[in-house]
């Protein structure tokens, strides 16, 4: 038996090749000849699943038998990318792994893109959570991620005449080897109903929430793998589904309709992932996710207390909840219920372990973002939360009376309900009153949300306060996405940079090595004609691979600027149409992202570039020197081929309204110069690298915030500036939309008349600062030394230094070392 386990989690070459022909026949069902990429993909992955069940099992047994301090992760959102590539490389087996497909006529690259990645994620806050389990598993601290199995992950972007149009994301078509479905431990989730009083057998007044309907929770577990250590934690998803006993009543009464119909109002809880959508906000569906999973992961919580005979007093002790922005957050009022309605505490006891438990992200500046749900929807879905959350704030606002007596202004500020006009719950509110931390993502977000967002809370209790930068993962983002580089680094410096970043600074020390730089720029040139001929297959435009490729992928927003990057090619297509002979560096301006499907400026964003493109990219006059190009369907997975094959990487929001950035750290990694505002992590990163090394512009938050208070015109900025006149005019004229003036008028009407986010105060500022990173890019060796800089200064940034600081200044908890059981 003992020597059964070992060799099926082997992991020498004979094993890895006996175990991926065994599960192409056992597993799949075929032999060679008859098996598609599809079944070669799934027998790898199985093969590497057999691998992880040993560490997960492990892992598992160490953190129960030390009943180790828990983080629990609350994420409405998890955007994990394809697991396969990701688990050869923290197995160590991934070099080994492409020889054994290899020497059966297989390509292992070929096989990582069959996998359907799971993209239950919008953007930067998703991906965000699955860099943090990955950084946790690398350094072997318990953790459990905790979040929803949609059906559907966001949706598929394709073009159609430059148009976006969404496609369902059908992630789970093929199977999802990654996962294991626990059923045993599925929970109950209530919803809707009344509360009732009613007196204990010890004569105490205590409420009962009568519910109109239950939903299951079915918990899905992935194992995360950590680099190079045998910690394998958790990721649990949970799924919802209709309750085999709950629809009888119905059933028997003969309405089978009715009953069947209710089992897909139950199992539409966990179907779709909600684009970050203005017009979708305050959908009660959304609502009813965010309760369906907290209150899925809270009980999960209580089991295992319960089988670890830990008592429900010490809940904070084990675990260390933390909520990813406020789509968690009704978990405070939920604990609260679970520990006064159900496990019996008193009021105070349970408040106190309440807040001892929860620590609060805060990801946006945007006041329009922040979550609040009407009070009607709130009190019809979950009667007994609002009660709770009634009573916090009662008790909360007395408390803030004794400080601030007669201060009613900002009693109504500081207050868990939105008095004036219709009422709401604001969700914001109760994550800083339930938390005993409150953290930003980035230096200058943090303090923005001290003097601004969450002023009040700040001055109530500046303690709770701290700032957290983010980071990204270098093994996906580099050592994954980067194997060219990878090599050069670690023939370099040797491995120990992937899991101690800061070791990259050793790459300063050959800045002067004219071979070592000739490498570097070898990586580069090798991976930007991969990216050219990706592009070229998909876009049917030719692409000039010693271009300066110019990178802007992120989702499309207004304060993001995609629209500026528009304008400056603009700007540079009316010099060359103005002087056909101009010298000019080429340029490849390279687009990705996607707009939330109800927001139509974002939409018409993306046409403004994809039309630009169909001219700029078909006229004579060009000669080749300006390409653009927007690939559609920006994810993890394409991201993966665009970071290391960037020169510049665009970082353009207004500054005052980026939190952070994840991607500005992805680029620099990889050895892209930045031209950035003073905005979110872009300030912490021109402070690692150095002014001298990148490319920096545009307004500061306060005159930002100054232009705003004396009343900004941007029509007087259109006038001062004759180049931005001649941008806007052509694209007002219709140049780029066959004559038709009407389609881009409302954006263009926006800049002219309000220009919330700066665009054309900004405009002369950017172009200037884009022809200093042209003058700098003619000088080939300059612009590599200082990619090279970037790199080297970039350890900063990796997620695992932030979730270090997480552990030792928020959660308190330390690293588990797993000894693998055999
Ligand atoms: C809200 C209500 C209804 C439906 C959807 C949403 C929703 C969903 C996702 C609102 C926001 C999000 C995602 C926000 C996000 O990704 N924020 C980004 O977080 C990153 C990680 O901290 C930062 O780097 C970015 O600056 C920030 O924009």
């Amino acid at each position: 038996e003992r020597r059964g386990i070992s060799e099926r989690a082997s992991l020498d070459k004979r094993a890895l090749r006996r175990s991926f022909l065994d599960n192409l026949l056992y597993v799949q069902g075929k032999f060679p000849r008859l098996a598609t990429k599809n079944d070669y993909y799934l027998a790898l992955a199985h093969t590497v699943r057999d691998r992880l069940m040993q560490r997960w099992i492990s892992t598992a047994a160490a953190y129960t038998t030390q009943c180790s301090r828990t983080v629990c992760y609350l994420s409405a959102e998890f955007l994990m990318g394809p697991h396969l590539g990701n688990n050869l490389i923290n197995l160590g087996i991934y070099d080994v792994a492409a020889e054994v497909v290899g020497e059966l006529g297989l390509d292992l690259e070929d096989l990582l893109y069959q996998e359907e990645e799971p993209g239950l994620g919008n953007g930067g806050l998703g991906r965000l959570a699955a860099c943090f389990i990955d950084s946790l598993a690398t350094l072997e601290v318990p953790a459990l991620g905790y979040g929803i199995r949609y059906e559907y992950g966001i949706f598929h972007q394709t073009l159609s005449d430059g148009w976006q149009v969404e496609k369902t994301d059908k992630w789970l078509r093929f199977g999802n080897p990654w996962e294991l479905a626990r059923p045993e431990w599925a929970v109950e989730i209530k919803f809707g109903g009344h509360t009732e009083q009613y007196t204990d057998e010890h004569q105490r007044l205590r409420v009962r929430w009568v519910a109109a309907r239950i939903v299951n929770g079915v918990p899905y577990d992935t194992p995360i793998l950590g680099y190079h250590v045998n910690t394998a934690n958790t990721l649990r998803l949970w799924k919802a589904e209709a309750p085999e006993s709950f629809d009888f009543g119905q059933f028997n009464r003969g309405d089978y309709a009715g009953a069947v119909t209710q089992k897909i109002v139950s199992e539409n809880l966990s179907k779709v992932l909600y684009p970050n959508d203005e017009q979708e906000a305050g959908k009660e569906l959304r609502l009813q996710q965010q309760f369906f999973f907290v209150s899925c992961s809270l009980q999960d919580m209580l089991r295992i207390l319960q089988i670890q005979r830990i008592p429900v007093e010490k809940f904070h002790e084990k675990f260390a909840v933390q909520l990813n922005d406020t789509h968690p957050s009704i978990g405070v009022a939920e604990l609260m219920r679970l520990l006064v309605d159900e496990q019996l505490l008193a009021w105070d006891t349970a408040w106190d372990i309440t807040c001892k438990s929860f620590g609060y992200t805060n990801h946006t500046l945007m006041p329009e973002a922040l979550e609040r749900w009407s009070l009607p929807l709130f009190q019809r879905v979950l009667p007994r939360h609002l009660e709770i959350i009634y009573e916090i704030n009662a008790r909360f606002l007395d408390q803030v009376r004794i400080r601030f007596f007669g201060d009613e202004a900002r009693i109504a500020r500081l207050s868990l309900i939105e008095e004036q006009g219709p009422r709401y719950v604001r969700m914001a509110n109760l994550a800083c009153v339930g938390s005993h931390a409150i953290n930003g993502v980035a230096d200058l977000h943090t303090e923005l949300l001290k003097q601004d967002v969450l002023k009040d809370f700040y001055e109530l209790c500046p303690e709770k306060f701290s700032n957290k930068t983010n980071g990204v993962t270098p093994r996906r983002w580099i050592v994954l996405a980067n194997p060219r580089l990878t090599s050069l680094i670690t023939e370099t410096l040797g491995d120990g940079w992937i899991r101690d970043l800061d070791l990259l600074r050793g790459l300063e020390s050959h800045i002067d090595d004219a071979a070592f730089v000739q490498r570097w720029q070898a990586v580069k040139r090798a991976n930007k004609a991969d990216l050219a001929t990706h592009i070229e297959r998909r876009l049917q435009i030719s692409i000039d691979p010693d271009s300066l490729f110019d990178v802007q992928v992120k989702r499309i927003h207004e304060y993001k600027r995609q629209h500026l990057a528009a304008l400056h090619i603009v700007a540079l297509y009316c010099r060359i149409k103005a002087n056909p002979n101009i010298e000019m560096v080429p340029r490849t301006f390279i687009f990705g992202g996607k707009a939330a499907p109800g927001y139509h400026m974002a939409k018409l964003m993306i046409k403004l570039i994809t039309a630009i493109g169909d001219v700029v990219n078909f006229d004579p006059d060009v000669r080749g020197r300006l390409k653009v190009a927007f690939l559609p369907n920006f994810s993890v997975t394409n991201g993966q081929r665009i970071y290391p094959a960037a020169d510049l990487s665009e970082q353009i929001s207004t500054a005052g309204k980026e939190a952070s950035g994840t991607g500005n750290m992805k680029f620099q990694m990889n050895g892209a110069l930045t031209i950035g505002t003073m905005d979110g992590a872009n300030i912490e990163i021109m402070e690692e690298v150095g002014k001298e090394n990148f490319f920096q512009f545009g307004l500061l938050t306060p005159e930002v915030y100054a232009w705003q208070a004396r009343g900004y015109r941007p029509q007087e900025c259109y006038e001062r500036s004759p180049a931005l006149r001649e941008v806007i005019d052509l694209i007002g004229s219709g140049y780029f939309a066959r004559g038709d003036s009407s389609v881009f008028k409302p954006l263009i009407d926006v800049l002219l008349r309000y220009d919330p986010y700066f665009l054309l105060a900004d405009f002369d500022s950017y172009v200037a600062c884009q022809d200093e990173v042209s003058a700098v890019y003619k000088d080939k060796h300059r612009w590599a030394r200082m990619a090279i800089l970037n790199s080297a200064r970039s350890g900063k940034f990796s997620s695992d230094r932030t979730i270090r600081q997480y552990c030792s200044e928020i959660w308190n908890v330390d690293k588990v070392p797993v000894r693998l059981l055999s």
